[in-house]
């Protein structure tokens, strides 16, 4: 029996699991998990630092069997800046914080936008490595001058636990900085920044690196650090040409290709083109997750309304179906003051009924959600120039039933689901490769099938929601 311990670091909560893997078959157990979120200060969203630090140590204090090695997976494209004596220079920035969009602007004047995607593979989006780092660069320069070392987030989290300073190629994938050949791009470095910055190489996942400080017997394993490359090397995908979703605070859809798609079309539809934990590519739309209803969670919260998961999907079974619509990935539910205004203000604008109750909101952000996706898929077969019967996906969102069978419907596709815990277990698999329990993605996906149950959902109800989707396209074309 091999025992591997993995963290997965999500924009809402974070979690630590064992996996034991007997030779055949792979069981989970969650061993802590903690609440995570961007917290305001000074005019700025900064990650809360030093809490998932103390999370981190508190997690790995409550393992009690003999654990092999321990990896690290996070969101995208967030940093840390390192000085000379391996101290943060600041608070890490939460890509939440909007400081960074005017430099999108200002870069496109150095570089056209189109020439930086060619480059990269990644869509012009504020939230970019490149441009939170011009953001900072322009102001507050003394903390780069101070810099020795950047570090993306969960290497910046592996190098708190065990020192070891290096970056892993799909989360720097996300960062706009990296080039063709797999390397922090020097010639992108010197146009924005007349330098080239300190980072900490890139290396390729699935071998161990050093050990854990405290926990000298656990050795530190290089997983695949961005949480979406981990999750879909987690997903049991057995059809060719099939899409992924990786739903939680994010809605990730995307598809594995061997080389970036960069042509003028995705360029214009905005997909990114992000690392595998294979060192190929993920051609992706990052798209709305849950974001929007966690938002209008809070707020309900703080009006003394307080849903269990199974009380939404009753509020929105409730609701009057395709009553009205939103555009997730509308600027407005970037990161709004308040949620429920964004979503009141968005109807009005496009001469809509406003939701009244929370079921009505939760019915409006949930098909609105599912028809999205459906877009996205259609312009993404487009691009690619494949046509897809089946979906696979997993993360924490899966759990909402309704949504997975409204996208099933919306895309009129094969919804197959879980796990829920994708991510934690992709990271798992990149160790148990790393010890030499395991060769390749394929073996991974294979062990995953046999270990945990998948759902199936097959689209109904096909005349409704192919006209709820021509209404919804048209809202899209308004
Ligand atoms: P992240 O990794 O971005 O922090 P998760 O993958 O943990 O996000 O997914 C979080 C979302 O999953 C929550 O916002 C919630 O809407 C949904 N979710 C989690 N658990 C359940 C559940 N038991 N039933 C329905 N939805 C759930
Ligand atoms: C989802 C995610 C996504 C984006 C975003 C910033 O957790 O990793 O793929 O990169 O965070």
């Amino acid at each position: 029996m091999t025992t591997v311990l993995a963290y997965d670091l999500g924009a809402s909560s974070g979690r630590l699991v064992s996996q034991k893997f007997n030779g055949q078959t792979l069981t989970m157990n969650e061993i802590h998990r903690f609440q995570n979120k961007p917290v305001h200060e000074n005019n700025h969203y900064y990650w809360d630092y030093r809490n998932l630090v103390k999370e981190l140590n508190q997690g790995l204090n409550k393992v009690t069997s003999p654990a092999k090695s321990l990896g690290i997976d996070t969101w995208g494209v967030d940093f840390g800046l390192l000085n000379k004596t391996g101290q943060l220079v600041s608070k890490p920035f939460s890509y939440r914080d909007t400081h960074s969009v005017q430099y999108v602007q200002q870069a496109t004047k150095q570089l056209p936008p189109q020439t930086l995607f060619e480059q990269t593979g990644n869509e012009i989006s504020a939230i970019n490595t490149l441009f939170q780092l011009m953001a900072i660069q322009s102001q507050y320069p003394q903390y780069l001058t101070e810099t020795a070392e950047i570090l993306m987030m969960p290497n910046l989290l592996m190098h708190s636990l065990s020192g070891v300073k290096l970056n892993e190629f799909t989360i720097a994938s996300t960062s706009q900085l990296v080039d063709k050949n797999q390397q922090w791009d020097k010639n992108i470095q010197q146009t924005f920044f007349n330098q080239t910055l300190p980072f900490a190489p890139i290396e390729m996942p699935h071998q161990m690196v050093g050990t854990i400080k405290n926990h000298p017997s656990i050795q530190m394993a290089l997983v695949p650090g961005h949480d979406t490359a981990c999750a879909l090397s987690a997903l049991p995908i057995q059809r060719p040409n099939a899409l992924f979703i990786s739903i939680g605070t994010w809605g990730l859809i995307g598809k594995e290709i061997k080389e970036p798609i960069t042509t003028a079309e995705a360029f214009q539809q905005s997909f990114t083109n992000e690392g595998t934990s294979e060192g190929q590519y993920r051609f992706q739309k990052n798209a709305m997750g849950f974001w929007i209803l966690q938002k209008c969670r809070e707020e309900w919260k703080q009006q003394g309304i307080h849903f269990t998961y199974e009380q939404e999907i009753n509020a929105l079974q409730q609701a009057k179906s395709f009553n009205t619509f939103i555009d997730p990935d509308d600027d407005l539910f970037f990161n709004p003051v308040s949620m429920l205004q964004a979503i009141k203000k968005y109807c009005l604008q496009t001469n809509q009924q406003v939701p009244i109750t929370p079921g009505e909101y939760i019915r409006c952000f949930i098909e609105s959600l599912a028809l999205k996706y459906a877009y996205t898929i259609k312009q993404m077969e487009k691009i690619t120039n494949t046509k897809t019967t089946d979906i696979y996906i997993g993360g924490g969102g899966t759990q909402n039933t309704n949504l997975c069978q409204f996208i099933a419907n919306a895309s009129n596709k094969i919804v197959h689901t879980g796990p829920t815990e994708a991510s934690s277990i992709g990271n798992g698999l990149s160790q148990l490769r790393a010890l030499g329990e395991l060769h390749s993605i394929e073996e991974g996906r294979q062990l995953v099938a046999n270990s945990f149950e998948m759902k199936q959902y097959e689209p109904q109800h096909n005349t409704e929601w192919q006209e709820a989707f021509d209404r919804f396209q048209q809202l899209l074309h308004m």
